[in-house]
């Protein structure tokens, strides 16, 4: 069976992944060291042994405890450098990096250090690993628009080192209309606009982060099959998802992989794609996200296929760029 050597060698866009979720608890370890940040767990077994989750609130709870180690440009650097090294062995060879602001400027880290060193490690990336890597500032939606704004006119200086705002954090409770004027403010300003719905959230957070928010792509989105009028919209307009599937197991959004509705979703025709999410914490990379979920679902070569031109196309690059590969 060739299958898993094509989906490992086939080249590919990563659209989802969150800098912070790659941190791994070594790396962690090393920078708690180097900074003297106290935390608390005795070693890296016992941090990784934490890592049960049972939705998506028990795991940020860890996931904003992991990133509280970041204090200086170079931790920023070493962070986004570790995982571009793992998307070029995995033949990503396009990567739009969330990384999420207010979790570093609230400790008194300022957006310059976060941004400086994020944009520094996508630039050697371009020059000695081939990945071509861009930057999307998230919102966190557990906190106010106001915050959402005060954090958007401190990242305006550094405007050209990021493409796009997105939202994530706590789903349900904080719908997307709730960032309506801070998003419409990005649109203005030629940003790119994307949005998590329907992680765990219901189809309605899909339509507002489309119809409110004007997103151009959905992150996740898993939900949108319990509306049919909603997956019709998907397909008639070409929307991608940006699909995580060992996020949605370790998160329990599925009991088992074999339940995944990815393949359900390419076969209805929606603009599907696989994602790694936060890595670091939910068992695997690009390309394991790739094998895992085709030996459980039965995909085929064919799907194989169809998810790579979909990350082309879903992807925020040049057009020549995308062309290159689609
Ligand atoms: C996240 Cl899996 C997920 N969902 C929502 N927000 C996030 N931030 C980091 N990972
Ligand atoms: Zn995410």
């Amino acid at each position: 069976d060739r299958l898993p050597a094509l989906l490992a060698a086939m080249p590919k866009a990563e659209l989802h992944i969150h800098i912070e979720g790659s941190l791994e608890p070594e790396l962690i370890f090393a920078l708690a060291q180097r900074n003297g940040v106290a935390i608390p767990y005795a070693s890296v077994e016992e941090l990784r042994k934490a890592y049960a989750f049972t939705n998506l609130q028990s795991f940020l709870d860890i996931y904003y405890a992991g990133a509280s180690v970041l204090l200086k440009e170079q931790d920023f650097y070493d962070m986004t450098w570790a995982y571009l090294e793992k998307a070029a062995a995995d033949n990503v060879v396009r990567s739009e990096i969330f990384f999420d602001p207010q979790t570093h400027t609230a400790r008194g880290v300022a957006m310059q250090t976060v941004i400086d060193g994020l944009h520094r490690a996508c630039t050697d990336a371009k020059a000695k690993l081939g990945v071509d890597a861009e930057l999307i500032l998230c919102f966190l939606r557990h906190l106010s628009e106001e915050d959402a704004f005060d954090t958007l006119e401190q990242a305006l200086p550094f405007k050209d080192k990021f493409i796009g705002v997105g939202l994530d954090s706590s789903e349900v409770g904080h719908p997307p209309e709730k960032f309506a004027r801070v998003f419409a403010k990005c649109r203005a300003l030629g940003l790119h606009l994307v949005a998590h719905a329907g992680e765990e959230g219901p189809p309605a957070y899909v339509w507002s982060a489309l119809d409110v928010l004007k997103v151009e792509r959905i992150d996740h989105g898993v939900q949108s099959p319990k509306d049919p009028e909603l997956v019709k919209r998907l397909a008639k307009d070409r929307i991608p998802l940006t699909v995580c599937p060992l996020s949605n197991l370790k998160l329990c959004v599925f009991p088992q992989l074999a339940d995944h509705n990815l393949k359900a979703l390419l076969d209805a025709g929606l603009v599907a794609t696989v994602n790694s999410d936060d890595p670091a914490y939910f068992g695997g990379y690009m390309n394991e996200n790739f094998l895992q979920t085709f030996a459980a679902t039965g995909m085929t070569a064919q799907h194989a296929y169809q998810l790579a031109r979909n990350s082309f196309e879903g992807s925020f690059a040049r057009e020549a760029d995308k062309r290159r590969y689609i």
